[in-house]
């Protein structure tokens, strides 16, 4: 039996995989009778739902003339203080280290004034250790703030290690990796929604990411070029951001644009991977690769690289195929060769949905809550 908690998240409220794993966390959280509250300069973009267990507190940051850079990371340590004060909180878990881990730890400090001692999770998701961390600017304040957390996890095993091999890290570092709500995919092709897109024979290939550098995009549309002149197919592109005219660019430079569609942001994904036959993700890296296992989840074979932790969602050979970072040609033939084969592609999307369950909600959640009441047990004592 487990203590229920007041338990604050912080995360980033935008479209990526590190605040779309803290929202479903709070809300299953909050279906299991903790209190939840979300703490963000935004409300978390899948958070529309109401119950008396989650609450949102709105980070603003002042327009103030004197700041030419508005000091975001001291409007939230404040807001923790306070929400940690007036709300009772037992729990601090911050989604990404910076500066949600650094302010959580100024926030302790400042409580621990106030003879408050609350415990503080850190989960790394990827890129603040990655991207971020390598950054030489960030990297005393990423090292000092996973040092100081009481509890830390990782998305995955390779996260964990790279975490552990460029930082000084003297805490443990749990691997928990992310998870869906098996019960939120639909694995049902939608024959119209399908037809709005491509005609019976031809194949889909989707991508959905936030068309940052990391994701490769245009090798997303390399590969689509080689596929479509074998096998009669169209590509779904969703998402947006930075690097789409580049794709978009590409497209019309290879004469594909009537093939290629590009979506632009969806709140809802599932009904489009659910019309997919293989989802296509070429990152430079990623520490789990969260929409892969959504597709994986929807009964999706999935075409990947095989740097971070992706190997560990996407079996080679199995549930999909793994390439070198760049590899376009192997993505392609490793495309093809599920397309040419319809029983192969057939095994690998039943494989794929298998592989999915083990990352399913109820097998994930009570690893959590392991870290959460193991911390509160240790400050009652
Ligand atoms: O990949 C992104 O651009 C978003 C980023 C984030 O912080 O939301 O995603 C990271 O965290 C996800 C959730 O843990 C992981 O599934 C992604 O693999 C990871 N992205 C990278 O490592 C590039």
């Amino acid at each position: 039996m487990t203590n229920k908690l007041k338990i604050g998240i912080v995360c980033y409220p935008t479209y990526g995989g590190s605040g779309v794993v803290a929202t479903e966390l709070g809300i299953a959280l909050a279906d299991k009778g903790h209190e939840v509250h979300f703490i963000s300069y935004d409300q978390p973009f899948r958070l529309d739902l109401f119950s008396d267990k989650i609450y949102y507190h709105e980070v603003t940051v002042p327009d103030y003339p004197l700041f030419e850079y508005a000091p975001y990371e001291l409007n939230l340590t404040s807001k923790l203080v306070d929400v940690a004060l007036h709300e009772e909180l037992n729990i601090l878990h911050v989604h990404y280290a910076i500066p949600h881990a650094s302010a959580a730890v100024n926030a302790k400090q400042i409580l621990a004034t106030h003879g408050i001692d609350i415990p503080i999770v850190t989960t790394l998701h990827g890129t603040d250790i990655t991207l971020l961390g390598k950054d030489k600017s960030f990297k005393p304040v990423i090292e000092y703030a996973i040092n100081m957390s009481d509890a830390v996890t990782a998305v995955s095993e390779d996260l964990k290690k790279e975490t552990l091999d460029y930082f000084n890290i003297k805490n443990e570092i749990k691997t928990i990796p992310n998870f869906i709500d098996m019960n939120l995919y639909q694995q049902k092709v939608d024959d119209k929604l399908r037809n709005r897109f491509a005609k019976k024979e031809e194949f889909i290939l989707t991508h959905i990411s936030n068309f940052r550098k990391v994701k490769r995009v245009e090798d997303v549309v390399k590969v689509f070029n080689k596929v479509q002149k074998q096998v009669p197919a169209k590509l779904l592109m969703i998402g947006d951001g930075p690097e789409r005219l580049k794709a978009e660019q590409l497209c019309r430079k290879l004469g594909i644009c009537d093939k290629v569609k590009f979506l632009g942001k969806l709140k809802v994904i599932e009904n489009m991977l659910a019309i997919s036959d293989v989802f296509i993700l070429p990152s430079e890296t990623e520490s789990f690769g969260l929409v892969a296992l959504e597709a994986m989840a929807s009964k999706v074979a999935v075409i990947s690289t095989n740097n971070g932790g992706l190997p560990e969602v996407n079996v080679d050979g199995k549930t999909g195929y793994l390439s070198q970072v760049g590899d376009v040609s192997k993505m392609a033939e490793d495309t093809l060769s599920l397309f040419k084969d319809k029983e192969q592609l057939n095994a690998f999307k039943i494989n794929a949905l298998a592989h999915a369950y083990t990352f399913d909600l109820p097998n994930i959640l009570p690893q959590y809550e392991a870290v959460y009441q193991a911390l509160s047990c240790k400050m009652k004592s």
